[in-house]
């Protein structure tokens, strides 16, 4: 059963069509969600997609709001959903995408389970700006934790900017998401669970509930802080986040 609830999410996100909630005919417990998800991605992956990392959810109140959820989530990252920075994706094959402003991890070591500060710090190799692009299988961009869970947290594609030292500070720096030049969000680092390595030691903490370890060379997203921003065609989306460099993509 849970199969086939993998396998429909799954199709809605192939043919970007929009399903209704599993929790209007299922009850779905969170467990049972991230299994729905690890089969899910698991077909892509079959189809030869590659894990190249996971994103971390709902680490701002900005999100938590805007999605009316109130816990952390996790989800996977395949190459298939990297978009290169200045790059240009198609909103047809997507059913009602956003954009949102996140920091990204690159990892030199491993990271699983109850991990200091120290160490989270010490398995950074880079740290990078970035933009997500989520898009909800469900109609209207509605769900429970579950129900988003299952869909792999939304994820469908991400933008890194120019990778920085681990020593680049991450703290209290301004995140602000442009649409064509204007400013349409802004928030801070600090609204990313006070600090973003925090959302790196969640990862580390999620993943290993579930038999996961963050490896070398993964990419972390540590979450919007901002909401999200509905996209249309003809838009650039940039985020400049201070002391980092800027990075966007377009629509068409
Ligand atoms: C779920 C994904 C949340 C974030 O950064 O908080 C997320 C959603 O909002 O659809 O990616
Ligand atoms: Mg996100």
């Amino acid at each position: 059963m849970l199969i086939d609830l993998a396998k429909k999410l799954d199709q809605a996100a192939a043919d970007a069509t929009s399903i209704a909630q599993l929790s209007s005919t299922t009850q779905l417990s969170l467990d049972d969600a991230y299994k729905v998800q690890k089969i899910s991605i698991e077909q892509r992956l079959n189809r030869g997609e590659k894990l190249v990392g996971y994103k971390m959810g709902f680490t701002s109140k900005a999100k938590m709001i805007q999605m009316g959820v109130d816990d952390l989530i996790w989800g996977r990252l395949t190459d298939a959903m990297m978009i290169q920075d200045g790059g240009s994706i198609d909103l047809s094959k997507y059913v009602h995408p956003r954009a949102e402003p996140e920091i990204a991890f690159r990892l030199k070591k491993p990271l699983s389970g109850i991990v200091t500060k120290e160490e989270a710090y010490d398995a950074i190799d880079a740290v990078a700006g970035a933009i997500e692009v989520i898009d909800s299988r469900y109609q209207n961009f509605k769900f429970s934790l579950s129900d988003v869970i299952a869909d792999n947290c939304s994820s469908t594609g991400f933008v890194v900017g120019p990778w920085h030292s681990p020593d680049t500070n991450i703290d209290g720096l301004s995140m602000i998401l442009k649409v064509n030049d204007a400013e349409v969000e802004r928030g801070s680092s600090k609204d990313i669970l006070d600090h973003p390595l925090n959302s790196l030691i969640e990862a580390a903490r999620c993943v290993a509930q579930y038999g996961e370890s963050l490896q070398a060379g993964q990419i972390i997203l540590a979450g919007a802080a901002t909401a999200a921003v509905a996209l249309k065609p003809g838009q650039t989306i940039s985020t400049e986040i201070e002391g980092l460099s800027p990075c966007q993509f377009s629509t068409c």
